[in-house]
């Protein structure tokens, strides 16, 4: 069911406090902590505390949530003192998502390019 949490779902895991990850900030609704694989100097993760497989599930089914993860990708470049950041959503394998609970990329602290590969 979506919103439910998945027991075979890493993030969902990482909301639980059953895997550890660098938290730098949580909200009611949101968690946001760094990416394992960082792609540049900032690389955070926005998600829900509840289980959405994709972005467009979540802006669907939830989206005063899905406005609540836009907010604390702002947040979070606040926090990191980007003036300039990408927030990205990749929904579906072919777009190279991996992790099958919604999330938000931010990423900034280097330049970027146009388009991403
Ligand atoms: P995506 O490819 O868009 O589904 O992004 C998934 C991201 O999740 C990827 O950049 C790596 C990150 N990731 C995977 N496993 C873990 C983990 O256990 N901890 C943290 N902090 N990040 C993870």
């Amino acid at each position: 069911m979506p919103g439910e949490p998945q027991g075979d779902c890493l993030f969902c895991k990482i909301v639980e406090g059953h895997i550890p990850a660098t938290i730098i900030r949580e909200t009611d609704t949101t968690v946001a902590f760094r990416d394992i694989n960082p792609q540049a100097p900032t690389h955070v993760l926005v998600i829900p505390k509840a289980h959405y497989e994709t972005a467009a599930v979540l802006a669907a089914a939830a989206p005063e949530l899905a406005a609540d993860v836009l907010r604390e990708t702002q947040a979070v470049a606040d926090d990191e003192k980007l003036e300039s950041y990408r927030t990205v959503f990749n929904t579906g394998s072919g777009a190279g998502q991996t992790v099958w609970h919604a999330h938000a990329h931010v990423i900034g602290g280097r330049g970027l390019h146009w388009p991403p590969g």
